[in-house]
């Protein structure tokens, strides 16, 4: 894409009515209204249950505008590849069906019906919002729950695995379009499911969306910790298309630049109250290793 979206060129038609049922500071608030400008009003959603079904709400007192199918938790993949078949069996063009999933529906327990769906390479974009944990149940850990995090069913020592690399795993499909985005940067958001409406086949988005209730900071401060996540280097924004993988945004800045500190990014989070700094070394061991091999 040549132009990069600012805030002077966002299209101003809202696609979210004003007021929903999401927390004050819900990182998905903010990808949610500006990810509905950049998929257009031409859209059907796919919704599993989730934060999101609980923001979107139910109808008559919907907070979107657009269609949504609201499906079982392991189908999204199915349910967008189904909705896609009815409209091309009614030779409906130029609508863009749209499959938005929580972590837990993703990484988890819709990661079969994704697979499936991106294999056979079917017609729909994929927006996984990554809030690192089963959050409309009440935090409970999720594949891609990071390291050291503590949640209800982690509650002492925090999570004991690594964050699943889902963005990788879909990757590894060969699909036409992976992208990595953060809540903190809705404009990069913005262009990446831009662009992921121009390529043909399945397209897949990972959104890390900083949590407040879940994640034990102050509303005020969802875009910090995002930005956070971005600037220790724990999280990348990167996109592939057509298998060519780069960096991008504020990650494609930061090479060649020295990175602030993972500790900062934890210690902004009640949820690593038990992290020990054993694994902060360990962690930040993997993410300047992992910036290295960006530089050469
Ligand atoms: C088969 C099935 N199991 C469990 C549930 C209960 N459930 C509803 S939402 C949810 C959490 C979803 O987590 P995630 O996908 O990460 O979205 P988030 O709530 O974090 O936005 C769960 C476990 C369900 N609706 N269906
Ligand atoms: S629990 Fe987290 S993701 Fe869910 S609505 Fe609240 S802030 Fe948003
Ligand atoms: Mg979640």
């Amino acid at each position: 894409m040549s132009e990069k979206t600012s805030i002077l060129n966002l299209p101003e038609e809202e696609l979210v009515h004003s007021g929903s049922r999401a927390c004050s500071g819900c990182g998905l608030g903010i990808i949610y209204r500006i990810g509905l400008k950049a998929l257009g009003k031409n859209t059907i959603l796919v919704v599993p249950p989730s934060c999101l079904t609980v923001l979107q709400g139910l109808y008559p007192i919907a907070s979107t505008k657009l269609p949504c199918l609201n499906v079982t938790f392991a189908s999204t993949g199915a349910a967008a590849t189904g909705v896609k078949a009815a409209l091309n069996a009614l030779n409906k063009k130029g609508i863009t069906v749209a499959g938005w999933a929580g972590d837990g529906g993703t990484s988890d327990i819709g990661l079969q019906s994704l697979s499936g769906a991106c294999e056979r390479g079917e017609e729909f974009i994929y927006i996984c919002y990554d809030n690192e944990a089963y959050m409309n149940t009440g935090v409970q850990r999720s594949g891609t729950t990071p390291q050291g995090a503590v949640t209800t069913t982690t509650p002492i020592k925090g999570k004991l695995q690594q964050k699943k690399d889902v963005p990788a795993i879909i990757a590894g499909h060969g699909i036409n379009y992976v992208a990595t985005c953060s809540a903190a940067y809705p404009l990069d958001l913005y262009d990446k499911i831009k662009k992921a409406t121009t390529i043909p086949a399945t397209k897949y988005i990972h959104a890390h969306t900083p949590c407040p209730s879940g994640w034990g900071f102050d509303p005020k401060y969802t875009v910090k910790i995002g930005r956070l996540a971005i600037e220790t280097g724990l999280y990348v924004l990167y996109e592939i298309e057509y298998s060519k993988w780069r960096l991008t945004g504020p990650s494609e800045k930061l090479l060649n630049k020295k990175l602030r500190p993972v500790r900062d990014y934890f210690e902004a989070q009640t949820r690593f109250k038990s992290i020990t700094s054993s694994l902060i070394s360990q962690v930040q061991k993997q993410v300047d290793e992992k910036w290295a091999g960006f530089a050469s």
